[in-house]
């Protein structure tokens, strides 16, 4: 298939050539997600990217692909088009990308990194190490770090300063629950905490509070084993099922959606949910606006905790990015294609894509300071958040800042890694058992004292066999 189609694209190439004069313009074809020619200000921002490069004497018409929307819409559709031969210079991978990576269509973009005017300044730390592992895929953002967020007024209805320890943040969870803070007569009617899904956000700050430094650890035996079945874990869950118990977590959290976790937490049936990025706080505090005209609600930023088994944000699986940027290894136009991804990591470019427009998203007065607008709120980066970026004014709150510096502090790689194909339902269903386990736990349903059949049911349905090739790649 591959050879048909570098056959036909050198065709294509060769027609091109006799047609188009000499100086022509480069067409680049570009698919994402987040890049529609029926969105306006899709088509305005890659309209800018074409004129600010066009003025550094690259010229390049980017035509989008429009594919279905919705991520796995998305990548059915992005894979049904690469697979019949159809692969543009650009894609915006979220999720699929490993089988084309094997297939060799993707460009190993360590060498242009390197070589690179922009993008290597702009890396996270994680991004690095993401590309030493899988070079194909590029996703400059911070990691996602969930982070709690309460409002402040009700912190400081309390009298309480914000927890630094799991005990302080039972005991806040605790006098959230005691107090009558949505003020509805009754108290011991609000949650200290919910959320949705599974416990990930609360992993987020507790793994590392007891002990579960990532995803494989070793035991008294010296022995790697999943991070799922230590005593660390056990004790982590414990406290999440304790706080359960008490009425202080959400019991609910199962069948919670991300918007009934929200919806809680605006009524006030709950004091404390975890925001997934700085941003997304950002969008908590204007929801929490919205939802109480008239009274001014600002959220803090709740502290990572120490506890037991040391003290910071989850470890960042560096495996490699699940979503991100490629360049097609088949394109006729890589120099092109890599100019336009650099120029995405440039201060130039991040200011397109971070800001918007001018006299839309912001406005410059004669000084030549920035104000952000409203529409501001609903603008978002389709291409990147360079690390070395800095907007002329805070787009980010102080609460949300704070977010963003925690990550910033917090870094610590996963030792995860890709697994093998084979392994696949192994991983599926070790981590189904774990969920049912984890959820049953947290309800009651189950006991901790149970911990055993919990370890053997989980080993059983592929735990084992995982922890067998986890050890061949870690102590190698
Ligand atoms: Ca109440």
């Amino acid at each position: 298939m591959l050879r048909r189609l570098l056959l036909a694209t050198t065709a294509v190439a060769i027609i091109g050539a006799l047609a188009v004069p000499a100086m022509a313009q480069t067409t680049l074809r570009l698919v994402s997600k987040d890049l529609l020619t029926t969105n306006p200000d899709d088509m305005k921002e890659i309209e800018a990217i074409e004129a600010a490069l066009k003025a550094k004497g690259l010229d390049v018409d980017i035509q989008t692909v429009d594919l279905p929307g919705g991520t796995s819409a998305y990548v059915e559709a992005l894979g049904i088009m690469l697979l019949s031969g159809d692969i543009p210079d650009i894609i915006y991978f979220q999720g699929g990308d490993q089988k084309m990576a094997e297939q060799g269509i993707l460009e190993d973009l360590t060498p242009w990194i390197e070589k690179s005017e922009h993008v290597k300044a702009a890396l996270w730390p994680h991004n690095v190490d993401r590309m030493a592992n899988y070079p194909y895929l590029l996703y400059i953002y911070p990691p996602r770090a969930p982070q709690p967020v309460m409002r402040k007024d009700w912190l400081d209805k309390l009298g309480l300063q914000p927890p630094t320890t799991v005990e302080e943040y039972e005991a806040l969870f605790q006098a959230i629950h005691d107090a009558d803070l949505d003020g509805d007569g009754t108290a011991g009617n609000t949650l200290g905490l919910t959320g949705f899904g599974n416990t990930n956000e609360l992993d987020s700050i507790f793994n590392q509070a007891f002990g579960v430094t990532g995803t494989w650890m070793k035991n008294a035996e010296g022995q790697w084993v999943n991070a799922r079945v230590t005593d660390a874990e056990k004790a982590k869950l414990a406290f999440y099922a304790g706080l359960a118990a008490k009425g202080l977590y959400d019991k609910e959290y199962v069948t919670n959606t991300f918007d009934v976790k929200e919806d809680k937490f605006y009524t006030g049936k709950a004091g404390v949910i975890f925001g997934s990025s700085p941003e997304v706080v950002d969008i908590y505090s204007g929801k929490m606006r919205q939802a109480h005209p008239g009274e001014d609600i600002t959220l803090a930023l709740l502290p990572v905790p120490s506890g037991p088994g040391g003290k910071g944000l989850a470890a960042v699986d560096v495996a490699k990015e699940s979503r991100g940027w490629a360049i097609s290894s088949l394109s006729q136009h890589k120099e092109e294609a890599f100019a336009v991804i650099d120029f995405m990591a440039s201060k130039e470019g991040q200011d397109i894509d971070r800001m918007g427009f001018e006299g839309t998203q912001y406005t410059v007065d004669a000084s030549g300071k920035v104000t952000f607008t409203e529409a501001i709120s609903t603008w978002y980066a389709r291409f990147f958040n360079a690390a070395n970026w800095a907007p002329p004014t805070p787009l980010l709150s102080p609460t949300a800042q704070a977010a963003l510096d925690t990550i910033k502090a917090n870094f610590v790689a996963d030792n995860s890694f890709v697994w093998p194909a084979e392994y696949a339902a192994d991983v599926d269903a070790a981590e189904q058992v774990y969920r049912s386990w984890v959820a049953r736990f947290i309800t009651g349903e189950a006991s901790l004292e149970q911990w055993d059949q919990f370890v053997s049911e989980y080993n059983a349905a592929g735990g084992a066999r995982m922890a067998e090739y986890a050890r061949t790649r870690l102590n190698g």
